[in-house]
């Protein structure tokens, strides 16, 4: 008698792993010189093994391993039965406070990403390879596109020589200009140009978004107006994470039409008025499409934020969304006349990947995907991670994700995970060795105190 039904799940393993970073600035701080992040790896009785990436932390990898009863024994077509069963089963952590990153809290983002749509990658990966489709067939209304525009993401990078007692990599001697470049202090407009053109040689990259949030929003300024003179074509954004007040955010912005493309999260939640509610007043004011990742990130405050026509630009991270829900925020944007993309934390080639897919099933006309990959760019997890070329990222074209992971690099990377004294982001550390008692202030650049 023929067997009915899709492979059953036979293992899951959870295994949080550590990078290496740069001093990368945000208003968040200084990256510290590790990250960390968590694998899925989920094994089928017909012998094939999906793989997920996921946000670090002691959180996001016990959320993970509480799912285990209730993914192993199960069909894999059943993915999206086994995804209700997990989050009937979730319980709000006591800490969540419902604000999520409006502020750029960084202790939250645990609350706003997800850990089982690490879970929903690793199935999705495995039903492509059963039913032999890529991943991308799988979302929404299938594959829209071979490759996936991607943005060039500049930051500024303080002097790792201050912070002596942390270990960040030096690549000075790297023969690759790129390498050699990424660790070094980058915080003059020249040095971001210098960067952008570094990036365009190497990947491609037309488009750029620079993490702002750490110097005065003029000087932060500065260096974008230097950016559209170095690439008049180029679309070019900046992401301050709602550092600037709303009137700040007016008066820096309003010259800027005509120089940005579009401006990420300019300002937030001030006197009493909710970040939705003051993009909304932003948007009156000022003629430049607003994206996001702070103040949608999740359908109830997307309610609002569409309510209240805050945003243009919704960079629905799948991290936060699951795969399917970022695939049906695009399909409804795009119904609207409103764009999709995605944003990203530090990552590995697994999540890269990953949301190569995604973005491949988003219809219409996505902005340029966002990706730290090239920070990370070398310490890959796969043994055949998709290329940016031309400013466009392949999407693999196998079953599945496609892709084959590397599990000496892995067990490499759990090593070094091991080694840390604590797994959960602190961009305050780092800082400390720049500014004596440095401490987050939602409304004051980095290096601004
Ligand atoms: O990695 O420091 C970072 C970024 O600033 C990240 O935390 C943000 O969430 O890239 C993100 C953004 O676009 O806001
Ligand atoms: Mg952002």
């Amino acid at each position: 008698m023929m067997e009915r039904g899709t492979p059953l799940v036979t293992e899951m393993q959870v295994i949080p792993v550590a990078g290496r970073d740069s001093m990368l600035m945000t208003l968040s701080g200084a990256h510290a010189p590790f990250f960390t992040r968590n694998l899925v790896i989920i094994k089928d009785n017909a012998g094939h093994t999906g793989i997920g990436e996921i946000h670090g932390g002691d959180y996001t990898c016990e959320a993970l391993e509480s799912c285990i009863p209730l993914v192993v024994g199960q069909p894999i077509g059943m993915y999206r039965k086994i995804l209700d069963n997990i989050h009937k089963a979730s319980k709000k952590a006591k800490e969540d406070d419902g604000e999520g990153i409006q502020n750029l809290d960084i202790s939250k983002l645990k609350f706003v990403v997800k850990a089982e749509w690490a879970i929903e990658c690793a199935l999705l990966d495995l039903l492509g390879q059963y039913l032999d489709l890529p991943m991308c067939q799988l979302l929404g209304d299938g594959k829209q596109r071979d490759r996936v525009e991607t943005l060039g993401y500049l930051f500024y990078v303080s002097d790792k020589e201050k912070a002596p007692g942390l270990e960040y990599l030096d690549e000075r001697e790297s023969a690759d200009p790129w390498f050699a470049m990424r660790r070094k202090e980058m915080l003059t407009p020249e040095q971001i140009v210098e960067q952008a053109q570094v990036l365009h040689e190497k990947y491609g990259f037309r488009n750029f978004k620079l993490k702002g949030g750490v110097l005065e929003g003029e000087k932060e300024m500065e260096a974008v107006r230097a950016l559209k003179k170095a690439f008049p074509k180029g679309r070019i954004n900046i992401d301050p994470n709602g550092a600037w007040s709303l009137e700040e955010a007016v008066r820096l912005c309003r010259p800027m039409e005509g120089v940005l493309t579009y401006i990420e999260d300019p300002c937030g939640p001030e006197a009493g008025y909710s970040s939705r509610e003051v993009m909304a007043e932003f948007k009156n004011q000022v003629k430049l499409p607003v994206a996001t990742n702070m103040i949608a990130t999740d359908w109830r405050q997307f309610y609002h934020a569409a309510a209240l026509k805050s945003v243009d630009i919704v960079l629905a991270d799948p991290h936060f969304w699951g795969f399917g829900g970022s695939v049906r925020m695009a399909q409804i944007l795009n119904d609207w006349g409103l764009i999709w993309g995605s944003h990203s934390n530090n990552h590995f080639d697994i999540t890269l990947t990953a949301f190569a897919h995604v973005a491949a099933a988003a219809p219409g006309n996505p902005t340029a995907l966002d990706t730290h990959w090239i920070w990370q760019d070398g310490q890959n997890l796969l043994k055949d991670t998709p290329q940016i070329r031309d400013g466009y990222l392949e999407v693999p074209d196998r079953p599945g994700l496609g892709v084959t992971i590397d599990m000496e690099k892995v067990e490499e990377a759990n090593r070094l995970y091991r080694k840390l004294d604590s797994h959960d982001r602190d961009d305050a550390m780092a800082m400390q060795y720049l500014i004596p008692g440095w401490k987050f202030d939602s409304k004051k650049p980095c290096l601004v105190r």
